[in-house]
């Protein structure tokens, strides 16, 4: 079990490293969204313009979508082992060690320090993934489940360190937290979401500039293959099980991307009458991942534990192989000899 952390002490704990280092790496997890290109972002600014050294790095290319981020075009994704030595690491919006950018994890040992800044639950330390002596690289976990951002965490940071908010950080860490809290409506918006980005938008952040870019800037190709998975949706139990399916041909058809198919599963969790929601993304033939999403109390990380998967109660996911169509008709199957779902038709 991790133990409680405390606040203050962390937040401590990290001011010191920034005040006593100057030569800094950041990453966050592999695709990364809105909010760990936000909070690495803003860290990153927020450091140079402090006057360190440092570098923003992911082996994966971020979405165009998020281009218009300060900074974005400063993120490198090729790095030499050379230059890994001697930095500080930080790790951001990250739970786990196999969504880390493998040049970093396959090199950990030639970093001085890492720094671990995180919002996720189900916590495993990395440490104890990477075998690695504690004291070797004075760790620093500041993780927080109940904190609705990373960026939430780079803005208290940013305020423990007294530096100043400017427009291209305000920017960062609007987007930040805007994203991880699905543009303010998702379980986890609290007052003090809105406090900060009350103050981020003082600061320069554009909350409707903002939007247009993270949930109304989709290319036609993804409405074309959006339209073709939608006829696929049917409803199961009583309208209360919404399954559908993406196959390699509808991408081929439309000329869309896995990439644009990320928020697909909304669509069938917004059906008033479903609670739990199954999409099935064929990308490359046999190549299956599955996406589940529960609106009351049936555990779909239990369900996907059925097909080797995981995840949270609510969100949670498996990959397979085979053909989506195949896969369909055997979650479905499964499902309906599920309480509560066993006895509607
Ligand atoms: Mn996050």
């Amino acid at each position: 079990m991790k133990e409680q952390i405390n606040d203050d002490e962390t937040l401590e704990l990290i001011s010191e490293r920034f005040n006593s280092q100057d030569n800094f790496l950041i990453t966050c997890h592999v695709k990364p969204d809105g909010d760990a290109i936000g909070s690495m972002l803003s860290l990153y600014i927020a450091l140079k313009n402090s006057g360190r050294q440092v570098i923003a790095y992911n082996e994966d290319p971020i979405s165009q979508k998020y281009y218009f981020m300060p900074g974005s075009a400063e993120i490198l994704n090729k790095i030499s082992e050379d230059s890994l030595k001697d930095k500080n690491l930080i790790i951001l919006d990250c739970n786990d060690v196999k969504r880390v950018s493998k040049t970093i994890i396959n090199n950990i040992s030639l970093f001085n320090s890492i720094t671990i800044l995180d919002h996720h639950e189900y916590y495993v330390s990395f440490f104890e993934h990477l075998s690695i002596k504690k004291n070797l690289l004075k760790p620093i976990e500041y993780i927080h489940p109940n904190i609705c951002s990373t960026g939430t965490i780079i803005y208290k940071i940013i305020k423990k360190m007294n530096w100043p908010i400017t427009p291209q950080i305000a920017i960062n860490l609007y987007t930040a937290i805007c994203f991880d809290t699905g543009g303010f409506r998702y379980s986890n918006t609290s007052s003090s979401a809105f406090k900060i980005a009350s103050e981020l938008v003082d600061a320069g952040a554009n909350p409707y500039i903002i939007a247009n870019h993270l949930f109304y800037s989709h290319s036609e190709k993804r409405q074309h293959l959006l339209s073709l998975v939608l006829r696929t949706l049917e409803l199961k139990s009583g309208s209360r099980v919404g399954i559908m399916h993406l196959s390699p041909d509808m991408l081929k058809a439309t000329g869309a991307t896995e990439e644009d198919t990320g928020d697909f599963i909304s669509y069938v969790r917004s059906i008033e009458s479903v609670e739990v929601s199954v999409f099935i993304k064929e990308i490359h033939p046999n190549q299956i991942f599955v996406s589940l999403r529960s609106r009351f109390d049936f555990d779909v990380a239990e369900f996907a534990k059925l097909f080797g998967g995981g995840g949270h109660k609510k969100a949670a996911g498996f990959s397979s192989t085979g053909s989506a169509v195949k896969l369909r008709e055997e979650i479905i199957k499964k499902i309906l000899n599920m309480e509560p779902f066993n006895d509607a038709g």
